[in-house]
């Protein structure tokens, strides 16, 4: 292991200030986990590292990290164990020949609610405590706290407030319930949403795309648009809860399925796939025939569900 240069030359009163922070063991040094490291060392926690590729400890190293030669030497160091990795395979060759009794493994790599709840079971028959994270936010909104990036959190509600404070220092916290599988189901909630904006969005774009018109100049009327439209959610939520989908609706189903021809006809005579609309119409059609003319569009949400 290599040692930490900063602590090694640490005066007494910034060895006094580093005792107080949580050590912390980090297994991922890729874009999110070198912004993490990074917020962890500027906020001075002692931090251990791994990365299956050496290399991309050289600059931690450097700024105070402590880098280990191994995952099972990493996560020995220290009982806070983050791991931020590729994907549910990846982290199970790290920790493969990792002793975990006694650990507290909070895995932020994105995955499955059903993974996350096969990861809390994995950790628990090796004598660890975990938590799952889903991270919403970019490595740039690391360590920038005015982002407004943040980290889902569940699993041990007592696991997380005992280490909040020490998990918030890179980006925020929300926590959001016991069952280990509800960050990653709210993390993918959240990105399924920004995919259809995305889809909108480069449905827009390729609109005026052979038009004389400048696509900087649609931009932040687009971005206006969405930023007014997405308060629409608290309706759906509303009304999902109470059952009625009249309940506030001021653009009737009706009123809207009756527009998807403007839609798809400007789509043809603009030379532009209407694949990205399409499935969504076929859904209104769809709900309008099945409610028999129904108000809001709930009822869409419910054909969803299988
Ligand atoms: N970057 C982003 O914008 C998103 C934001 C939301 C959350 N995601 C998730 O965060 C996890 C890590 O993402 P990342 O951006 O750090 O990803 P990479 O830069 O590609 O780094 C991947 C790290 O995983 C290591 N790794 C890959 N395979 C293995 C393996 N079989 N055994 C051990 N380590 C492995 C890789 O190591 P190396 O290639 O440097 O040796 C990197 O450390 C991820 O779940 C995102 O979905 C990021």
């Amino acid at each position: 292991m290599t040692r930490n240069p900063v602590e090694k030359s640490a005066t007494p009163v910034e060895k006094a200030t580093l005792a107080k922070k949580t050590p912390v063991t980090l297994l991922g040094l890729g874009a999110m986990g070198t912004a993490l490291a990074r917020a962890w060392l500027a906020a001075g926690h002692p931090l251990t590292v791994w990365n299956r590729t050496p290399a991309r400890a050289a600059a931690l190293a450097a700024e105070g990290a402590t880098v280990a030669d191994s995952a099972a030497e990493a996560v020995a160091a220290n009982t806070l164990v983050v791991v931020c990795l590729l994907d549910a395979a990846s982290v199970d060759e790290a920790l493969a020949g990792a002793d975990l009794a006694g650990r507290d493994l909070v895995d932020l790599t994105t995955g499955t609610p059903a993974q996350a709840r096969a990861r809390a079971e994995w950790a628990r028959e090796r004598g660890a405590r975990h938590l799952d994270g889903g991270i919403m936010a970019v490595p740039s909104m690391i360590g920038v706290p005015e982002a407004g990036g943040y980290v889902f959190y569940s699993g041990s509600r007592e696991l997380f407030e005992r280490h909040r404070e020490t998990l918030g220092v890179p980006v925020g916290t929300t926590y959001v319930g016991e069952d280990p599988g509800f960050a990653a189901l709210h993390d993918v909630a959240l990105l399924s949403a920004m995919y259809g904006m995305f889809a909108g969005a480069a449905h827009a774009f390729a609109l005026i795309r052979k038009e004389d018109i400048d696509p900087a100049s649609l931009a932040p009327l687009l971005a206006d648009w969405l930023v007014a439209m997405a308060p629409s959610v608290h309706l759906t939520a509303d009304q999902l809860r109470n059952g009625d989908d009249t309940e506030g609706a001021d653009s009737s189903l009706a009123m809207q399925v009756a527009g998807i021809p403007t839609f798809l006809t400007t789509a043809e005579q603009q030379g532009v796939s209407p694949e990205l609309l399409s499935p969504y119409f076929t859904l209104m059609r769809r709900s309008l025939a099945e409610s028999g003319g129904g108000e809001g569009g709930t009822g869409m949400i419910d054909l969803l569900v299988r």
